[in-house]
């Protein structure tokens, strides 16, 4: 294995269109993390390098369904994801976005410079164009009829009814999402990266000069070059991205796959201006990508790729992508809300960073896709940190200030149980330096935690408190022994549970601090004051689990029940046809359930002209109460028609949230009932 003077350590910038997630932790950042915070405690030289990327399709339809800029959308997500980070302690040395003005500079520079060397192959190609938007569409933006399945709702890319992967072209009576008119066939041009080109320096590097490779990134990489590569378009048109800096491209983009990856170059630019270089193109690097399996091949053929072709740059040393965890059995979404989000998860959770770090890296998708169950999460809290991990730091604490006023007592001959405790202690030392060398973190923090159960068991089996009264010399030795272990244990889960440990060190009142004192049973001197001791972890009670459990039942029912598709517009209407309807504002007079109809409220509107009844579909949103002499806004020209032998005339407004609730819309200022909504 090589040696390297320093490593770099990408991580999959996330998509600044919604908050982060813990398929997001699991994946990606833990991993990274425990990794970075190894070598840092190693006294190696690390950079590790994050950021939002911040252009891509579905920015933009997020932004038209918001009725918001996509610089918007990206301003929004890109603040709570980096607080998000930060708040779990995933060290970046960086984290910066693609839409800064060092990113823009950097990408478009390194499209010149390819574009100059010759790199890239010029196609013209015919493209679906909305003649009524005056825009070409990208693969989103066509919905059609899936000629395998004849789903209607296919898009460009891919039918999400069938799963089958789609080129525009194959869709049956293609609509653009912008106008709904039919789009027509124009030509334009693109640069594509001629990844056949690359075909066999690829086959070498990574076939025969990275067997080491984790399987499922192997795999998917040989599977990849056997089938054979294809030149990949590395331009869009599109009005949201870097521009495409030659001539005759105007409305052109860099493709995002093309641009996010130069995202991890950007930022180091940014952080270290004059430096950046070492970290990038000194073959003394070693530069390792964590990302998720659906971004393989972006990292490991077509980014390596550009990376050779530029020519001054290293490649990838290994990328350890992670497989994908689930959610209750389910796949973690977040159109459908179905997920833990992480700024979520510490309003319920305060302080707990480390729990649920602990449990996505003890059940890490490492090599296949794995599932979070609450039931689980609150089984390793209850059962390993608390009734293991903190149950033995705390005796080893307490005894001590009970027996010794807080101080590390000197030790006494050591007995033959001893010894095999501590023996036992120096091979999980080897051991977990061999696992988190190969990015086996699951492992590597199941051999920390064999760590707390060797003391755990020690001090159960040498039972201090029943010494005290008879031979306090032995217990001098029993409790110095379990304090270095505990010492220990402060080193060995550093990387895993940054929280945990800082705050075992300061009750421990250790200064000094590094990896290499794992294994040393001298890490505390004798005499050494401790602090205070307080509890490391506390049990998580059922209804807390129970809670988190229902909140998931109720968005899943929401999803069953709501047609609740945010990113599908309707049919696109002219605007006489909006004309048509007369949309008013009310005040709610009365208000009341409808017998034998759970769902139903029957009102009695002020609308300006002597009064209705509206009968509405929201008794599961609001208690009637809640409503009186509220204003609403409601459609008066709606044909009248009987909901549980009710005349309903007209329809209240409401707009359906992610979760399924409905909300009521109402005036942002009190106006005249009956006013209209323009
Ligand atoms: N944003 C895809 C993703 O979030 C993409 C990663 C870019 S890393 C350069 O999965
Ligand atoms: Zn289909």
């Amino acid at each position: 294995m090589k040696n390297f003077k320093r490593t770099t350590i990408t991580t999959a910038l996330p998509y600044a269109n919604g908050p982060v997630h813990i398929g997001h932790l699991a994946g990606v950042y833990v991993p990274a993390d425990i990794y970075a915070r190894y070598l840092r405690l190693q006294g190696e030289e690390v950079l590790m390098i994050g950021g939002s990327d911040e252009h891509g399709v579905p920015i933009t339809i997020k932004a038209k369904n918001e009725g918001i800029t996509p610089q918007d959308v990206v301003d929004r997500y890109h603040t709570i994801i980096k607080k998000s980070f930060e708040d779990f302690g995933i060290t970046f040395d960086v984290y910066s976005r693609t839409t800064s003005e060092t990113h823009k500079k950097t990408a478009s520079d390194y499209f010149k410079k390819l574009y100059e060397k010759g790199e890239f192959v010029e196609k013209t190609s015919e493209q679906y164009y909305d003649e009524e938007a005056k825009q070409f569409l990208a693969d989103r933006y066509i919905t059609g009829t899936c000629p395998h399945c004849k789903n209607e709702g296919a898009y460009g890319d891919q039918c999400e009814a069938c799963g089958t992967s789609l080129n525009p072209l194959d869709l049956i009576n293609p609509k653009s999402t912008f106008t709904g008119s039919t789009p027509v066939l124009k030509e334009t041009k693109h640069w594509y990266l001629p990844l056949d080109k690359h075909e066999d320096w690829l086959k070498e590097w990574i076939l025969n000069g990275h067997k080491e490779w984790k399987s499922n990134v192997y795999g998917q990489c040989k599977s990849w070059l056997d089938s054979g590569l294809q030149p990949r378009a590395v331009t869009r048109d599109l009005d949201w991205g870097v521009p495409v800096p030659v001539e005759n491209a105007e409305g052109k983009v860099l493709y995002v796959w093309f641009d996010a990856p130069i995202g991890y170059i950007s930022n180091t630019i940014e952080l270290l201006p004059d430096t950046w270089e070492k970290w990038w193109k000194d073959p003394e690097t070693k530069l390792v990508h964590f990302i998720g399996k659906d971004n393989i091949v972006f990292h490991c053929i077509m980014f390596p790729a550009m990376l050779k072709a530029e020519g001054s740059f290293i490649l990838p040393e290994n990328v350890p992508a992670n497989e994908f965890l689930n959610l209750e059995g389910d796949k973690i979404s977040t159109s459908k809300n179905w997920a833990v989000w992480l700024h979520e998860y510490l309003m319920d959770f305060p302080n707990k960073q480390d729990v649920l770090r602990y449990v996505l890296t003890a059940n890490a998708p490492e090599t296949k896709d794995n599932d979070f169950t609450w039931k689980d999460f609150q089984a390793r809290n209850n059962n390993e940190l608390v009734a293991i991990f903190g149950n033995f730091v705390n005796r080893a604490l307490v005894l001590t200030h009970k027996y010794f006023e807080g101080k590390i007592p000197a030790r006494g001959e050591l007995t033959d149980y001893d010894k095999e405790t501590l023996q036992e202690f120096e091979n999980v030392k080897q051991e977990m330096e061999k696992l988190l060398t190969v990015y086996r973190f699951r492992d590597a923090l199941k051999e920390a935690m064999n760590l707390a159960r060797i003391g755990n068991k020690y001090l159960a089996d040498t039972e201090p408190w029943k010494l005290a009264k008879t031979d306090m010399a032995r217990v001098a030795t029993i409790m110095n022994v379990s304090l270095q272990i505990t010492a220990n244990l402060a080193i060995a889960f550093e990387p895993f549970l940054p929280f945990s440990s800082a705050k075992l060190r300061q009750m421990l009142n250790m200064q000094s601090f590094k990896w290499s004192d794992l294994g040393n049973f001298d890490v505390l001197k004798d005499e050494h004051q401790l602090n205070q001791p307080e509890l490391l972890f506390e049990k998580i009670e059922d209804e807390v689990i129970e809670a988190q459990v229902q909140k998931l039942l109720d968005t899943k029912k929401a999803n069953e029940a709501s047609n609740y598709k945010p990113n599908v517009i309707k049919e696109t209407i002219a605007f006489d046809d909006f004309l048509k309807l007369d949309i008013r504002v009310g005040t709610v007079l009365a208000c009341q359930k409808v017998p034998k109809a759970d769902k139903l409220l029957e009102f009695k509107i002020d609308d300006g002209m002597g009064g209705r009844t509206i009968v509405s579909g929201i008794a599961a949103h609001y208690s009637p109460e809640d409503l009186i002499g509220k204003q609403v806004c409601f459609i008066a020209n709606l044909a009248p028609r009987k909901l549980k032998g009710i005349e309903s005339q007209g329809m209240i407004l409401s707009a359906e949230n992610a979760d399924g609730r409905l909300v009521v819309i109402n005036p942002l200022s009190e106006v005249l009932a009956g006013s209209e909504v323009k």
